[in-house]
């Protein structure tokens, strides 16, 4: 029997990774997007078919997780076996800006879901995935961090999470749901969004080493990261979905490192050795060797530098997961080292650097002159 699968946030990074796998594992697969002035599928359009094809798989219907009769319409029309509850505001420095939003999308969003299983009768068939977060812990109780682990969330985007993670938790035993929290630290791949701190570093790493950008405005480089890819990941998101009985799990690499150190291993991908200098704001990022072909900046040149703007109100400083419980129960183990991660993303971000670099050097002559 093919499986049916409902994915909210399909248009983000997970949702692609994800939409991607449930089809090669041959699931039908139904997409939530947003109404965007401009193209917004971008992530997931090498999935997309023609509306008109008779063997359609792979689904896209407008919704919003503020719209609770939307998503019944929605639940109703497509009888989902499994749904992925990816959707949310879910950049932490914006959720200081936009509190209110974010907890209504991120927190009763996910209410909004559970109670639409609900009041359509699918709580025997529609099992429920959680997107639940590292940001949990905030002000870190206890390092490594596990399931069991107390929250202290430091950001509007971890308090409406929380309310997801105990609603989840509550619908499971109120009513018997099989639904499960993924607790997962920080996961990043080249479809993660430009202003996270890992795809902003690999991206002006890229574009100052071919002379498109001069300068790297940070916030914290002292922040410690436990950072995976989200191809990995998304592949734990099915996993737990697939167990006799509905768990939470906490879902890491085990590695920690800061932003600063992720500074230095994208430069140096691309031949360039960054040495950092000074303290607080007036910290420095300094090419002190520049070795290979690819890079044009020179010695001396300072290409990071500290801008308060991205400091937020409430940091959280430390994050570093425990994937025991994962690994012992789900027998999963994530497959790509942080390394191969920051090669494959300063790699891409390279590769378009380079096209936007040649449109700006030749591009419109080569043009005119082709044609
Ligand atoms: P992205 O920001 O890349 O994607 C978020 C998705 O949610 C996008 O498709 C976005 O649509 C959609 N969305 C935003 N607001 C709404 C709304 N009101 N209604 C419906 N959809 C909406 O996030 P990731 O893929 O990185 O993360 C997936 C989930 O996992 C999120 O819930 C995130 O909070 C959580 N998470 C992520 C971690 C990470 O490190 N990546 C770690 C732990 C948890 P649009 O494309 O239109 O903006
Ligand atoms: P995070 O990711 O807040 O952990 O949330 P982000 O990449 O935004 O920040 C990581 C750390 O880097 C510091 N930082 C900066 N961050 C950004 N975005 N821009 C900067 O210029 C910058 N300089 C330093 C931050 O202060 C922070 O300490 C991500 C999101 O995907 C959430 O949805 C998810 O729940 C968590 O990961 C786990």
């Amino acid at each position: 029997m093919t499986k049916t699968a409902l994915i909210t946030g399909v248009t983000g990074q997970d949702g692609a990774y994800l939409a991607q796998l449930l089809l090669e594992k041959g699931y039908d697969v139904h997409g939530i997007k947003r109404r965007a002035s401009l193209f917004n599928t971008d992530r997931v359009d090498h999935l997309y078919q023609d509306p008109h094809e008779s063997d359609r798989r792979f689904t896209l219907h407008y919704g919003d997780l503020a719209d609770s009769t939307n998503l019944i319409r929605i639940v109703q029309q497509v009888q989902p076996d499994e749904i992925y509850n990816l959707g949310a505001m879910s950049h932490v420095a914006v959720s200081f800006e936009e509190p209110e939003y974010t907890a209504n999308v991120d927190g009763i969003g996910t209410l909004r879901l559970l109670e639409a299983i609900r009041i359509l009768g699918l709580e025997k068939k529609t099992r429920f995935y959680q997107a639940s977060t590292s940001e949990l812990y905030g002000l870190v109780q206890e390092i490594p961090q596990k399931e069991s682990t107390p929250f202290y969330p430091r950001s509007p985007y971890a308090v409406a999470k929380l309310y997801g993670y105990w609603i989840t938790v509550n619908y499971r035993e109120a009513y018997g749901l099989y639904a499960c929290n993924g607790i997962l630290f920080n996961h990043e791949s080249p479809l993660r969004g430009e202003t996270f701190v890992t795809r902003k570093i690999t991206r002006a790493v890229a574009r100052i080493a071919l002379g498109l950008q001069d300068c790297l405005y940070l916030g914290n480089l002292s922040a410690l990261r436990d950072w995976g890819h989200a191809r990995d990941y998304v592949e734990m998101q099915w996993l737990m979905l697939q167990q006799d009985k509905p768990e939470d799990f906490v879902i890491a690499t085990g590695v920690q490192r800061s932003v600063r150190e992720f500074v230095q291993m994208a430069a140096a991908e691309l031949g360039i050795e960054v040495a950092f200098s000074g303290e607080g704001v007036n910290e420095i990022g300094v090419v002190e060797r520049v070795s290979g072909k690819r890079a044009r900046c020179k010695p001396g040149e300072v290409i990071v530098r500290v801008d308060p703007r991205y400091f937020r109100p409430t940091e959280v400083e430390t994050l570093l997961g425990d994937p025991t419980k994962a690994r012992e129960k789900l027998g999963w183990t994530p497959r790509t080292t942080l390394a191969e991660l920051v090669k494959e993303m300063t790699e891409a971000d390279y590769d378009a650097a380079r096209r936007d670099s040649l449109v700006k050097l030749a591009g419109f002559q080569a043009y005119d002159h082709h044609e």
